[in-house]
């Protein structure tokens, strides 16, 4: 049915003057963004919905989603580019014309570069991806090695973990045919529901679920085991998990023999992680880490959670990944059906199955001459398989002048509340010489810009996009963009021709551009646009075979013993996926409590539904979540006001008292202006392989508050 037959049928014998057009949600992404059908009346959208058929979604819309409408409509939109009047940070502006505004910021970036090198221009892009291969080209266009993104602190480390073990860089478990799914830091029902809706499907089929988590959680409660490990020690289950597979006898010999590099060590390492040991460092018991063991061992093929943020965000993360995904080498379920499945990024970060030409369009510019990007000599392992800027060091950069200082930065949605010791990067943003944000909303660090630009919404643009299983779909606009706001990708090809840059792709369009990224796929973008409604199967597509996708490391092998981390001989990082804990130094009897930061809540999407009211509306205040024990013990109260102390800074919240909590840990959510989980981290506590901070993981201290104190 198309949209006017649906129109009609919606909304029968009634001369509303709505009509329906259908776009996507991208309030969150990357994955399978969610088809929204929208409801639009004399140029406004008065009501989103879920798009019944859309392969992604299938009608459903998740609670960010549903505020979609009151995101758009935010009264802090950006409505003109703006150029700083007051201090940095007061939010003082006066309007400017778009044609004022991108000349000055040409003139002031060639500027820079003419007086300290290209490479003292940072190039930084927030969550969104949608822009990304524009932004990167012409960071290197201009001349920048310093291109980096809020992936410095989301899935990259994932992907190193894979280079390491197989040279692939993303990793998808094939829920559809696995015989146990093992959901390691695993809770979609709020965090990604799309896997949520798989997960129950398959549970239903016999698929035998094991989820690891601390806390009680949706997933937790439908599964076979559950698993509450002590935040962060993951990596000791994991290899312990390895141990007794071996000892057992439920690992496969032949498909090691094959394919694996590096087993006699491994094995070796593992012998140590007995259940009794692991039992200590976890907190779990060790019969049930063995009955663990068995469901692995007796219901293959084995199916893994991707863990992009929360098994990563620990300052062991990374080699936390590694030992869990070893699991698969071992029982032989890599490229295998029913395990996990080596899926290519398609484009703009989204796993379409297939393969475009965008890796080569962002990065073939790479400058022939110019620094090693910052973070990258603190990073080698990030610095030699990513190769980007590690964004989390951008602060050090400008606030030290270390490794070289950078002067100028050049931002979509930036947000200074991401980074660990926010306050720093605060700091950093209002010593630039020179600050440039795109951003929807006038944001507490678009204050601090010199120059703002208004970015529109995926609503107000018309947008290429891909969909797992071979989709893609070039959408058209549903309203047009509100008052003078721009697209990025446009901006930033205008950009590319006020700064002269020297690259005759991103002079010419943006279709230029998206047909070089897809000119070895059989995709037809002008037939996609006669179709904008929904998305299209692309057929003849070239899709690698289950079992075929080979090894791209050194050895050839999926390497349990990385032949890349020993080259590196970088003090500190080791070959094998070892175990250290992930804890910071604070004193255990000074902060007796392990607080994790950033544990996904249903109206939250980092920062950005912090200010929409409908979302806000599911949690109105910033709560900390402790357990019951914990709170009885400290007589705290549902909604007492409460101090969250480390030994890096406090913030008082409401407590939340809840029996998903275990003893000992306590939540607090990112991004909220008046308690900032963020200011209460070290910008240090950091990862040596992937730089990521170690958000999830840092000593704390609560104490109830009088009212009159906390107000
Ligand atoms: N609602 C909502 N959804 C989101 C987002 C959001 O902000 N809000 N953000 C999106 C983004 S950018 C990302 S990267 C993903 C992140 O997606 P996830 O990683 O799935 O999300 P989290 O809620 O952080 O973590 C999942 C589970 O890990 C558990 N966990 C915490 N610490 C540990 C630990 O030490 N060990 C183990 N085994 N488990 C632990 C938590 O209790 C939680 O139930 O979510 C995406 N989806
Ligand atoms: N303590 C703690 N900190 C964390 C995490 C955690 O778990 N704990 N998680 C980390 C993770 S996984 C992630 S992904 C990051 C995310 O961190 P951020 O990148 O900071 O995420 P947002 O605040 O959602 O988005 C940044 C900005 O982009 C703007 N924006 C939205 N759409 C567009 C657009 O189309 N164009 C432009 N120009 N701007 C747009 C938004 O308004 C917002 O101001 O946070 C990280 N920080
Ligand atoms: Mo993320």
């Amino acid at each position: 049915m198309d949209l006017r037959e649906r129109t009609r049928a919606k909304l029968p014998g009634m001369d509303t003057g709505i009509s329906l057009r259908n776009s996507f949600c991208d309030i969150c992404a990357p994955g399978p963004h969610c088809g929204v059908t929208c409801y639009v009346k004399d140029g406004t959208v008065v009501k989103v919905e879920g798009t019944d058929a859309h392969p992604a979604n299938r009608g459903k819309l998740c609670a960010r989603g549903i505020a979609m409408r009151d995101y758009i409509y935010r009264a802090d939109r950006v409505k003109t580019p703006l150029r700083r009047t007051g201090p940095k940070g007061s939010g003082q502006f006066e309007a400017v014309s778009w044609e004022d505004a991108l000349t000055e910021i040409a003139a002031r970036l060639n500027q820079f570069k003419t007086e300290s090198g290209a490479s003292s221009v940072a190039f930084y892009s927030g969550y969104n991806k949608w822009y990304r291969p524009f932004l990167q080209r012409l960071a290197y266009s201009f001349g920048s090695v310093n291109y980096g993104s809020e992936s410095s602190s989301c899935f990259t480390s994932t992907i190193l973990s894979w280079k390491c073990a197989t040279g692939a860089e993303m990793v998808r478990p094939d829920l559809g045919r696995a015989g146990v799914f093992l959901g390691w830091c695993a809770n979609p029902g709020i965090s990604g529901y799309l896997m949520n809706i798989g997960l129950q499907k398959n549970r239903q089929r016999g698929m035998k679920v094991i989820i690891v988590d601390p806390r009680i959680t949706p997933a937790s409660r439908d599964c076979d085991l559950h698993l509450r490990i002590r935040p962060g020690t993951d990596g000791a289950l994991a290899l312990c998990l390895g141990r007794e597979l071996i000892e057992n006898g439920w690992i496969d010999r032949d498909y090691i023999e094959k394919n694996v590099y590096g087993f006699a060590e491994y094995a070796a390492y593992v012998a140590r992680f007995t259940p009794e040991e692991t039992a200590q460092i976890t907190g779990l018991n060790p019969a049930d880490i063995r009955r663990a063991a068995r469901l692995i061992g007796e219901n293959g093929p084995l199916a893994i959670n991707p863990s992009n943020a929360s098994l990563v965000h620990f300052k062991n993360g990374m080699q936390n990944h590694r030992a869990v995904m070893a699991l698969c080498a071992l029982t032989g379920s890599y490229d295998r059906p029913g395990g996990m499945i080596p899926a290519p990024l398609t484009y703009a970060h989204s796993m379409g199955g297939f393969e475009t030409r965008e890796p080569e369009f962002s990065t073939e510019r790479y400058p022939a001459e110019g620094p090693v990007p910052v973070g990258c000599e603190r990073f080698p392992l990030w610095g030699k398989l990513i190769g980007e800027m590690q964004a989390c060091d951008l602060h050090r950069a400008v606030l030290t002048r270390r490794p070289y200082p950078i002067r100028a930065l050049y931002a979509h949605g930036m947000n200074f509340r991401m980074f660990p010791d926010s306050g720093r990067m605060a700091q950093a943003l209002e010593k630039l010489e020179f600050f440039v944000d795109m951003d929807l909303f006038l944001t507490d660090s678009a204050k601090y810009a010199d120059i703002v630009l208004p970015a529109c919404s995926s609503l107000e643009r018309d947008e290429f996009k891909v969909f797992g299983g071979g989709y893609a779909q070039y959408t058209e606009p549903v309203i047009p963009p509100l008052s003078q706001s721009r697209r990025d990708d446009e901006v930033i090809l205008e950009l590319a021709r006020r700064l002269s840059v020297e690259d005759p792709l991103l002079r010419g369009s943006r279709d230029d551009c998206l047909w070089y990224m897809l000119r070895d796929t059989p995709i037809d973008l002008e037939a996609l646009r006669e179709h904008p409604e929904m998305p299209q199967k692309i057929e003849g597509l070239q899709i690698t075979p289950v079992g075929r996708h080979g090894f791209d490391t050194p050895t050839g092998k999926f390497e349990l013993y990385s032949t890349i981390l020993a080259e590196l001989h970088a003090p500190g990082l080791d070959p094998l996926p070892t175990y250290r804990s992930s804890e910071d130094e604070a004193d255990p009897a000074e902060f007796p409590l392990i607080l994790s930061t950033g544990i996904r809540i249903p109206g939250g999407l980092h920062s950005r539904l912090h200010d929409t009211p409908a979302a806000r509306s599911l949690r109105p205040e910033p709560m900390a979540d402790l357990s019951m024990e914990d709170a009885e013990a400290l007589g705290i109260g549902p909604g007492d006001w409460i101090r969250l102390s480390t030994a890096r800074g406090s913030v008082t919240v409401k407590a939340n008292p809840t029996p998903v909590m275990p003893a000992g840990m306590v939540s607090l959510y990112h991004g909220y202006r008046e308690a900032d989980a963020n200011s209460l981290l070290s910008w240090d506590h950091r990862d040596p392989y992937s730089g990521f901070p170690g958000y999830r993981c840092i000593r704390c201290r609560v104490e109830r508050m009088e009212k009159e104190a906390a107000e």
